[in-house]
């Protein structure tokens, strides 16, 4: 019978065949995707975020389950059905312009996936007239920007001016994330929330929506 607990333990272990092989195992035996995904991918990737929160996890430990995670999905992703599992939301993610940090950005991004939400990742050095076009194009919900560098952090301001002038601002939540970045800043740019790490990231967004 489909073990969906074991699933989660291998990727809370990177083990990256493992995960794949249990998945495999799963669909063969005719377990809903959606289900796979839930119980076994999501399940464990949460852990993986509390325990990151935790500092039980370090970005290693964090980027390794992520890879089991990502790989293990690839074998369930073609098998889903239009509809089967409704993603949480659609998240537009990058690193702001003239910033190319994207260590951080990515673990963020990972664990939306996880997160079983849909993702945009943009890359490194966005500008925001990109935030706004990806927003517009992906009818996004949410939109994370990440910033490492104190020279770049006016470009988050720049990015919600742009989706205000766009006319777009309050079909999207603004969260902001990044070593230099802070809850005040947050406040005193007009972005909806500011998460210290990747996993409250993901906590954030769903507290944000949820209000919304
Ligand atoms: Co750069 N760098 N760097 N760097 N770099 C820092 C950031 C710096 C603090 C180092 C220092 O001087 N002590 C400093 C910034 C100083 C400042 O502005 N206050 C700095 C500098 C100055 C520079 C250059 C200007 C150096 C130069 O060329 N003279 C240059 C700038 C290039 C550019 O971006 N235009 C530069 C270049 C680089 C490398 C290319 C060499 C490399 C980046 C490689 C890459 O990302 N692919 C690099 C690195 C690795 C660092 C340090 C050492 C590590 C950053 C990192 O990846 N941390 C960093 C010093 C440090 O932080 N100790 C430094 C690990 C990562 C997991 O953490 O990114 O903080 P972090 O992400 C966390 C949280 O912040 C949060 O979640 C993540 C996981 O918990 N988070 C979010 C991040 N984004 C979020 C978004 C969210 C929510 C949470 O919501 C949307």
């Amino acid at each position: 019978m489909a073990d969906l607990q074991a699933l989660a333990e291998a990727v809370i272990n990177g083990q990256m065949e493992q995960a794949e092989e249990l998945t495999q195992a799963a669909i063969d035996e005719g377990v809903r995707p959606g289900q796979i995904i839930n119980d076994g991918l999501i399940a464990g990737m949460s852990v993986v975020g509390e325990k990151f929160k935790n500092n039980e996890f370090y970005v290693p430990e964090v980027l390794i389950a992520a890879r089991a995670m990502q790989s293990a999905m690839a074998k369930v992703k073609p098998l889903l059905t239009e509809g089967e599992i409704e993603p949480k939301g659609t998240v537009v993610i990058g690193t702001v312009k003239g910033d190319l940090h994207d260590i951080g950005k990515n673990l963020v991004a990972m664990m939306f996936e996880g997160g079983g939400y849909d993702v945009i990742d943009l890359e490194v050095d966005v500008s925001p007239e990109q935030f706004v076009g990806a927003v517009s194009e992906n009818n996004a919900n949410v939109v994370a920007l990440s910033a490492l560098l104190t020279t770049t952090m006016p470009s988050m301001k720049d990015t919600v001016d742009a989706l205000v002038e766009a006319g777009i601002r309050d079909q999207v939540r603004v969260l902001i994330g990044g070593a230099p970045v802070t809850q005040s800043y947050a406040e005193e740019i007009g972005a909806d929330g500011y998460a210290p790490d990747a996993a409250s990231a993901v906590d954030k967004a769903a507290e944000l929506l949820a209000s919304a």
